[in-house]
């Protein structure tokens, strides 16, 4: 049995993702911890909330709430969406929980020893009428290149000019929008990544199976000498896991915190160790996916996320691991994802555009939308959300196919045996040649299920199902049950067998309608099907079964224009 560690990147806390944020890490690592349990193997899944930084104060401010409040509540939202997208993780946690305190706390304090932190002075603009420091992004003024008089503190959006808040004319508070700006001097600390360059090199030289996107971006950043700058690994928050050296304090360093970008991959330990704390399990029960001292030899861990997030994943928390000089689990495969477009433009958080978690659901039930984005993942290149492809897929794939073969064999039976797997007749040719097609189509499926190819895999799936349709369609048990009743029996009992391994094989893409379809056979059989010959004659003559209700409806003309329509901007 092995032993998957899986994580996918933690969504901010500060507003419902839409479904780019899905597809681009928890959709597809809960595809893959899904495949990984249904073929036997122990599988550790987590996932959490990333509720530190500025964004995250600034949209507890907006509604009006304690931060620590929003973000209690927020946490809530997330983690019942993710229930209801059928997100499988063995614990949301948090980034703000006392385990992650304590675990980035650990690792600043052993970085520290490793002569890996330094302590740098540093002149930064203070907002005497919000009464904090601010960060370069919330300090808006007038563009000393173009004029334009939205320009922000680390960038101009009309020209793209980099800029330095000191560059800005008339500055001003982004928060407030108050003038009485002025610049003080802060310490901050900063994690000495240059010093591992060597180190992280050879590791990510030695991945040489990770995908394409994945090593580009993080080369990209390792030799182009930016990605591996020192980096201020403190902020002047209030809102964060204050700094300390262990459990010791920090001289100088009272009243700060550490940036969200350090404590957030920390939450993957931590939220293992919030999982166990939960169970009421041991400490050794999570050290024994993360510590190499402690069991996690055997482990193999793999990561999810979009590609803005790879530098991160491959330098930043690398460094944290290596330099804290600890036997603490690195990643071995980082599955990376481009972007999810919506309708010909971006999505977008702020001006509403594109469809969100929450009302994607209220519209239509998870298994059409993580359908529809796995078989559509942004794996090559980005790709686009339309509703017309939408509803083609939809009615072809999951209606036309999956539905109605489903639907077609159990009404067929009900009508000529009732509701009881018939008996009578062997299989024949054509039921051996579909068996041979089936266990090809399987194997390959499992073939791309475990490399993460997650486009491929759908479509392997679509095609196992499509076997089944034209086998129903050949064998014609409508007819055959005119002239050959044992032979017509035959055919169905296989076709509802079939039903039982479909549900089986699609569990990890469509996990709410596999559920449908095995209690419709009135079975809890999961077995994967090593031997599909076997898998085919599960359940026997005489075993009840009921016919289900329908298992995917068609997406109407109309309701594909109304949500068009609706989601194309300004959510309300
Ligand atoms: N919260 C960004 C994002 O949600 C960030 C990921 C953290 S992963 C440790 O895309
Ligand atoms: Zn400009």
């Amino acid at each position: 049995m092995a032993r998957h560690l899986i994580t996918s990147a933690i969504p901010y806390i500060n507003g419902i993702k839409h479904l780019g944020n899905l597809v681009g890490s928890q959709l597809p690592a809960d595809l893959f911890a899904r495949f990984q349990r249904a073929r036997g193997n122990e599988v550790m899944f987590v996932c959490a909330t990333d509720e530190h930084g500025t964004p995250a104060e600034l949209a507890a401010a907006k509604a009006g709430k304690p931060v620590d409040v929003f973000c209690a509540e927020m946490h809530q939202v997330q983690a019942n969406i993710a229930r209801r997208f059928g997100l499988s993780f063995d614990h949301f946690g948090r980034s703000s929980s006392p385990q992650n305190h304590r675990l980035t706390q650990h690792f600043a304090g052993k970085l520290a020893e490793n002569g890996l932190i330094a302590e740098v002075s540093e002149r930064q603009v203070y907002s005497n009428a919000d009464g904090r420091f601010l960060p370069d992004r919330y300090i808006e003024g007038t563009c000393p290149n173009c004029g334009y008089d939205k320009a922000r503190g680390d960038q101009c959006e009309n020209c793209t000019k980099q800029l330095d808040p000191t560059d800005l004319i008339e500055p001003r508070s982004a928060i407030s929008g108050s003038t009485d700006l002025e610049v003080r001097e802060t310490k901050h600390l900063y994690l000495r990544q240059s010093a591992l360059r060597q180190e992280l090199s050879e590791w990510i030289d030695s991945k040489t199976d990770w995908p394409i996107l994945t090593t580009s971006i993080a080369k990209k950043w390792l030799n182009d000498g930016e990605g591996l700058q020192d980096r201020g690994i403190t902020r002047d928050l209030d809102w964060g896991v204050p700094v300390k050296k262990g459990d010791q304090p920090w001289p100088g360093m009272e009243g700060k915190v550490f940036y969200v970008w350090f404590d957030a991959p920390i939450e993957y330990i931590a939220a293992t160790a919030e999982w166990a704390d939960a169970n009421g399990k041991p400490a050794d029960e999570w050290r024994r996916w993360w510590r190499l001292d402690e069991g996690a030899g055997d482990v193999r861990y793999t990561q999810f996320m979009g590609k803005d997030n790879v530098p991160f994943h491959t330098l930043s928390f690398p460094a944290t691991i290596i330099g804290s000089g600890e036997p603490w689990k690195l990643v071995d495969y980082i599955k990376s994802f481009n972007y999810l477009t919506y309708d010909g433009g971006q999505f977008s958080t702020s001006q509403g555009r594109g469809v969100f978690q929450d009302q994607a659901l209220s519209i239509l039930p998870a298994d059409y939308w993580r359908w529809w984005l796995l078989s559509h993942a942004p794996e090559g290149s980005d790709s686009e959300f339309t509703w017309e492809n939408f509803q083609q897929s939809v009615n072809k794939d999951l209606a036309d196919v999956l539905g109605n073969f489903v639907s077609r064999i159990t009404k067929f039976c009900r009508s000529k045996f009732g509701e009881t797997i018939p008996e009578g007749g062997s299989y024949g040719p054509e039921e051996q040649a579909l068996v041979q097609a089936l266990t090809t189509r399987i194997r390959a499926y499992e073939g791309f299920m475990e490399a993460m190819e997650v486009r491929k895999a759908a479509n392997e799936l679509r095609a196992i199902w499509v076997l089944g349709n034209e086998y129903l369609q050949s064998a014609a048990p409508w007819s055959t049950f005119k002239t050959d009743p044992e032979k017509a029996a035959m055919q169905v009992r296989l076709g509802l067998n079939l039903i039982r391994l479909y549900a089986v094989l699609s569990q990890p893409f469509i996990p709410f309608a596999a559920d449908s379809m095995l209690a419709a056979m009135r079975t809890d059989d999961r077995a994967w099907p090593d031997d599909v010959s076997a898998a085919l004659d599960t359940l026997p003559a005489g075993h009840a079964f009921d016919v289900p209700e329908v298992l995917f409806a068609k997406i109407t003309d109309e309701q594909r224009d109304e949500w068009q329509e609706r989601f194309k901007g300004a959510r309300a």
